[in-house]
């Protein structure tokens, strides 16, 4: 690899072709606002902000300060029983983002442990408020919620559950993924058809009765599994049946969060408020691992309303507001704000929108979708071989000095909300050079 010949060998890396990539490796050494920069000096267009997070650009002087000034004064302050008063700034800070009623802030380090924290809350809360019997989680087929036990268990991506099958929480069901490719293809925006899909909560009800069924779990748009947007009036007939039924309604918003929709979250770029926002990635702009969870305040207040009780809540990290990502948290949103990124990534979305449907009609392409600044292009799959053509398109597109990321046959793109026109122009044109070798 290097002059050193250093081995790739001892790494294990995540969610990678560990053999594969050891081979060929895809090595970046440095970063810079829209660009990467592999160890040989070439320019790589982030296409992905680096996995859906670094949405204020690589590099931002202002974060890089405030992270290095913060190392300096204080590396680490304990979270339990301790506070340091930054994280009570920021907490407040972030609540001015949220949907009306949603004051309170739980932090974690990452998306998963958001949605871990997530669902202990809304199980503790139905204990707390005198529902004992609403253990029943609901997610959704091919929602990915990270990685952890719960997150595994209410996810839908089989490939994710397949090695742990045996070792789910139990009492989970999944609500229809709502990919109508036949139906839906090519939608620009919001696709048109299935919002009868969300009916399908009331039948798992039904089933389960109610009574027993503590919260649903949904992104508002799925990142992971391909960017899949819900169809026109979906989230709001959730929202009406987990209302009628009154059970908890989550947004797991880790990519959909700060600012990538042109708006702060899915729930106000849709209008719909869900009771607990789990948020990460954007959080930080990807510098620093932090994750939050935000909650309504009734739920808040249930938890500080017992009596006698010191710790309301059994839960938390030895790195719930590490003072690093606190620092990091602070001078990002100050840079959403000062930048106005979100209304930025709003009025980019047309243009993104444009260009990523001008591919239609390109060798293999079966549908394109967008919302915001999140997009992708889906191909036909090699016959007997899913997911081979997605992996060569992302190596050419890699060799072509372009990182966009790969979910079974579909690109998927979230750019940096500070991307210019010219950017998504060369983008995409690199994608159709590719396409059409
Ligand atoms: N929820 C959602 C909606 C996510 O997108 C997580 C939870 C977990 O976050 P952490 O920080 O624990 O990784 C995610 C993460 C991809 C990809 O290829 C997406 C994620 C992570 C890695 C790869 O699309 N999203």
């Amino acid at each position: 690899m290097s002059e050193k010949n250093q081995s790739l060998e001892s790494f294990w890396m995540p969610f990678t072709g560990n053999r594969a990539f050891k081979k060929n490796p895809r090595l970046v050494a440095r970063s810079n606002g829209m660009f990467y920069y592999t160890p040989d000096g070439r320019e790589i267009l982030d296409m992905v902000a680096g996995l859906w997070c670094c949405n204020a650009g690589h590099g931002h002087p202002a974060i890089v300060e405030a992270i290095q000034t913060q190392a300096a004064e204080m590396d680490y302050a304990p979270p339990f029983g301790f506070g340091h008063p930054a994280a009570f700034e920021i907490a407040e800070t972030l609540t001015t983002l949220t949907p009306e009623g949603m004051n309170h802030v739980f932090f974690t380090n990452s998306g998963s442990e958001s949605v871990d924290t997530a669902l202990k809350i809304a199980l503790a809360y139905q204990k707390e408020r005198g529902q004992p019997s609403r253990t029943r989680l609901i997610g959704r087929e091919r929602g990915y919620h990270g990685v952890g036990f719960g997150g595994i268990s209410v996810g839908g991506i089989p490939y994710n559950r397949k090695q742990f099958s045996n070792s789910m929480i139990p009492g989970v069901d999944h609500l229809p993924h709502t990919h109508l490719l036949d139906r839906n293809a090519y939608s620009r925006g919001i696709p048109e058809f299935g919002v009868e899909l969300a009916d399908e909560l009331e039948n798992i009800l039904t089933l389960h009765d109610p009574g027993n069924v503590a919260a649903v779990i949904v992104e508002p748009i799925a990142g992971s599994a391909g960017v899949l947007i819900p169809p026109k009036g979906y989230l709001k007939r959730l929202r009406e049946i987990c209302d009628k039924h009154d059970i908890l309604l989550i947004f797991d918003e880790v990519i959909t969060g700060f600012g990538r929709l042109g708006d702060n979250f899915a729930a106000q770029a849709f209008d719909v408020t869900p009771d607990i926002i789990t948020s990460a990635k954007g959080l930080t702009s990807g510098t620093v691992p932090m994750g939050a969870v935000f909650v309504r305040d009734d739920i808040y207040n249930e938890f500080m309303s017992k009596p006698g009780v010191a710790i309301e809540l059994f839960h938390g990290y030895t790195y719930s507001a590490h003072p690093l990502a606190v620092a990091a948290c602070k001078a990002t949103q100050k840079v959403y704000a000062d930048e106005g990124l979100f209304q930025r990534a709003a009025d980019m979305a047309p243009v993104f929108e444009d260009a990523l449907h001008s591919l239609k009609g390109e060798a293999n392409v079966i549908d394109v979708r967008n919302y915001g600044l999140m997009g992708a292009v889906e191909f036909a799959p090699i016959d007997g071989q899913p997911g081979m053509r997605g992996a060569e398109i992302i190596q050419k597109c890699f060799e072509a000095d372009l990182m966009v990321r790969v979910t079974g046959d579909t690109i998927a793109m979230s750019p940096p909300l500070i991307l210019e026109e010219s950017h998504i122009q060369h983008a995409i044109e690199t994608l159709r050079t590719v396409l059409r070798a």
